[in-house]
């Protein structure tokens, strides 16, 4: 097997035909990976997003081929999946408005060319899901995208497909999440097209590391909203004094318990599967 990839806190590795898409147990906090682990994080992220792949099949084919025939030391955290030729954008679809789509939409009252009534707030829920691509910048953030610059660079119906497909899978994430206490304030998916010339979906799916989870107990409009998963790493890190440069403090017992917790809380809730680590 031969590595491919490194993210923050993923890795890809090719095997043959295929690619394993490897999830660490690292977490990140103002872009910056913290040096303490969160046991089963990427375990916990792995099967929550093989779950709705499976929530999902009736929506989108998906790249997944097997959760199990993973080599024994990626055990859980790992899927092996196809190899396809990825769709250059990020489809994110976005039902409240949060980070760089609030900023945008301060700026302009538009998000991604799609205008927004006047007067929302940070953490407003939009009237309904709008979706905001962005192009796959190697060095740096994404750039935002329009719906017309999805269409100049794939085609007018692949971009209308992804943009349908988006919006459902988020539509279908946001309503099951939310019957179990979590909104998801936005979700950014990958697509890619099979060598069969299928749009497939791809990456992981409506987790926590590719989506904004909110408590849906403490939302409350007009203030940045709480994060279900890492909301105690990141008071901590404000509390703790550091200054948000590399490298960071390692973070308490307490709060890496605490997150642990979290992580293990939004995969029951939503799948309604018990956890067995
Ligand atoms: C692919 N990424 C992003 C994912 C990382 C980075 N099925 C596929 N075929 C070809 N390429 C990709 C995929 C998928 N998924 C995904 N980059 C390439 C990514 C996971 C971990 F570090």
């Amino acid at each position: 097997m031969q590595h491919v990839y490194s993210g923050k806190v993923r890795e890809i590795y090719a095997d043959g035909d295929d690619l394993l898409l490897v999830a660490s147990d690292r977490v990140s906090v103002y872009d910056i990976v913290l040096p303490t682990p969160i046991p089963d994080k990427g375990k916990l992220l792995t099967q929550l997003s093989v779950w709705w792949f499976g929530q999902l099949a009736d929506i989108v084919p998906n790249h997944l081929v097997s959760a199990t025939d993973v080599p024994a030391e990626f055990e859980g955290r790992a899927v092996r999946c196809r190899r396809l030729e990825m769709v250059p954008f990020e489809c994110i679809a976005r039902g409240y408005l949060a980070g760089s789509g609030l900023k945008e939409y301060q700026a302009t009252g538009a998000i991604s060319g799609v205008v927004l009534p006047r007067g929302l707030v940070e953490g407003s829920r939009l009237p309904e899901p709008v979706f905001t691509p962005t192009t796959k910048v190697s060095e740096g953030h994404d750039a935002p995208a329009t719906f017309e610059d999805v269409a100049a660079g794939v085609g007018l119906s692949t971009a209308t497909r992804l943009r349908d497909l988006t919006l459902e899978v988020y539509r279908r994430g946001a309503s099951r999440a939310a019957e179990n206490g979590i909104i998801v304030a936005d979700t950014k998916l990958e697509f890619g097209v099979s060598p069969d010339g299928e749009l497939t979906l791809a990456d992981e799916v409506l987790t926590s590391d590719s989506s904004r989870f909110w408590p849906a107990a403490e939302w409350e409009p007009g203030r940045p909203q709480h994060a279900y998963d890492k909301q105690f790493v990141r008071d901590w890190a404000t509390g703790s004094g550091w200054d948000r440069n590399p490298p960071a403090p390692p973070i308490p017992a307490e709060v890496v318990e605490a997150t642990r917790a979290r992580y293990v809380a939004a995969y029951e809730k939503i799948t309604g599967l018990p956890w067995r680590g």
